[in-house]
């Protein structure tokens, strides 16, 4: 037997239009119903949550502002943590340039390093591992006579190391050769001479041997140690020569007294004296035009120069410095007996000595001409011009004793 239908199947099966809208208001009304009680339930669980969250929150509150401190005290190793946790920052620094350090001034060895490479250089390549005799005699002979230090020093050396050194391996004719350099060396050792007020300084060398900068450089030196400088612009024959020595005065910071091109050099010396004398300088450089040694009337003209000087101040100038480039290799020694015998060289400059391998003449300079060496240039720097020292200049062209090696 079939079930009868319910009231609702029958509705459901057959529905009747004016049934159907009272069914729909039914089922939104009970929607609408459970929706409301869902929404007030996720209220009250939330604040719920939220009430004991700040409860917590208040738990750990300090109660008063120096606690805070406090607080912020003990929280203080977390910067480190921070710190040490910033790869980031540390990464990004790892990635920018590094700080470009002040320049320590070079070394005198990296300045003479081609000189180095050279002489030295080419001794421990010439013997290599083997010994003094036979040919490797002769290349070492051929490579003093060819290393610009004059005939007479390039004899000298060869006769100590075939004295010493004969049969013996290279890091021993090396060790006579630089004893007999620092002794040739040591002879012409000397501090630049002091004690005159005003003191003079004249300044000689043919063209572009680097008196005017050599000049610049020592008028630094002696502003630095608190002296009054006044510079003398003695080079009459080029405009440019006057107003590179006055861009060196104002770089400077001391007096430059100069006269008119093509005037008469002795008497801008004059004035360059008188001014010297009158304004209490300490000391008086005086800078001259590039002679050729081989003019006779610009020698001449050097003469009348140092008689002005000596008629101004009492047996001035005090140094007579000649300036001698290292690249002219042996015509520096050429140029060094004609300026010897024109005036009465004191002291002498040997410049560039940073962009040659000639630098060996210096040797043979020290040991023809017996005349101090004061200063060496080894560079366009201030800081370039080095007094000279034999033993700093034969460590820097030897390296390390073999016996620090
Ligand atoms: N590398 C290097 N250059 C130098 C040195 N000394 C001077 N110079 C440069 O050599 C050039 C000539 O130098 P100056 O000082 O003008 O030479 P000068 O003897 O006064 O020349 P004149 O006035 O023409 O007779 C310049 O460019 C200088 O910067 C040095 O020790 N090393
Ligand atoms: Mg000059």
């Amino acid at each position: 037997m079939t079930p009868s239908p319910t009231l609702l199947e029958t509705i459901l099966s057959n529905p009747a239009p004016w049934l159907v809208a009272p069914a729909v208001l039914l089922l939104f009304v009970l929607a609408t119903l459970v929706g409301a009680s869902v929404s007030r339930r996720r209220m009250r669980l939330q604040a719920e949550r939220g009430s004991s969250a700040q409860a917590a929150a208040e738990k750990a509150q300090p109660a008063t502002d120096e606690a805070a401190f406090a607080e912020e005290d003990r929280d203080l190793p977390a910067v480190v943590q921070a710190d040490q946790d910033l790869p980031a920052v540390v990464q990004a620094d790892q990635d920018l340039p590094a700080p470009k350090p002040t320049k320590p001034p070079a070394s005198l060895r990296e300045r003479l390093a081609q000189t180095s490479n050279f002489l030295i250089g080419g001794f421990e390549r010439a013997l290599g591992g083997g010994k003094l005799e036979g040919d490797v005699l002769e290349e070492i002979e051929d490579l003093l006579f060819t290393a610009d230090l004059g005939v007479k020093t390039a004899d000298s050396l060869l006769g100590s190391i075939r004295r010493e050194a004969a049969g013996k391996d290279a890091t021993a004719v090396v060790d006579v050769l630089r004893a007999a350099v620092l002794k040739k060396l040591t002879e012409v050792e000397g501090a630049a001479v002091t004690g005159a007020r005003p003191h003079v300084i004249l300044v000689l060398g043919v063209n572009g041997a680097g008196k005017t900068t050599t000049i610049g450089k020592l008028a630094a030196r002696y502003k630095a140690a608190g002296k009054k400088v006044l510079l003398g612009a003695g080079d009459t024959f080029r405009a440019a020569a006057t107003e590179q020595l006055q861009v060196w005065g104002e770089r400077v910071g001391c007096d430059v007294i100069a006269g008119s091109e093509g005037g008469d050099p002795a008497a801008v010396v004059f004035d360059a004296m008188k001014a010297g004398v009158a304004r209490g300088a300490d000391v008086i450089i005086i800078d001259t035009a590039g002679r050729l040694q081989t003019k006779q009337p610009l020698m001449e003209e050097l003469t009348k120069i140092v008689r002005v000087i000596g008629r101004e101040v009492e047996s001035a100038p005090h140094e007579t410095l000649l300036v001698l480039d290292a690249n002219t290799g042996q015509n520096a020694l050429s140029q060094a007996r004609v300026f010897t015998e024109a005036a009465g060289v004191t002291g002498l400059v040997l410049t560039k000595l940073d962009g040659t391998a000639k630098g060996g003449v210096l040797v043979g300079l020290a040991d023809e001409f017996q005349i101090p060496v004061r200063y060496v240039g080894v560079g366009e720097a201030l800081e370039d011009l080095r007094d000279f020292s034999a033993q700093e200049f034969v460590d820097a062209l030897f390296g390390p004793p073999s016996s620090q090696t």
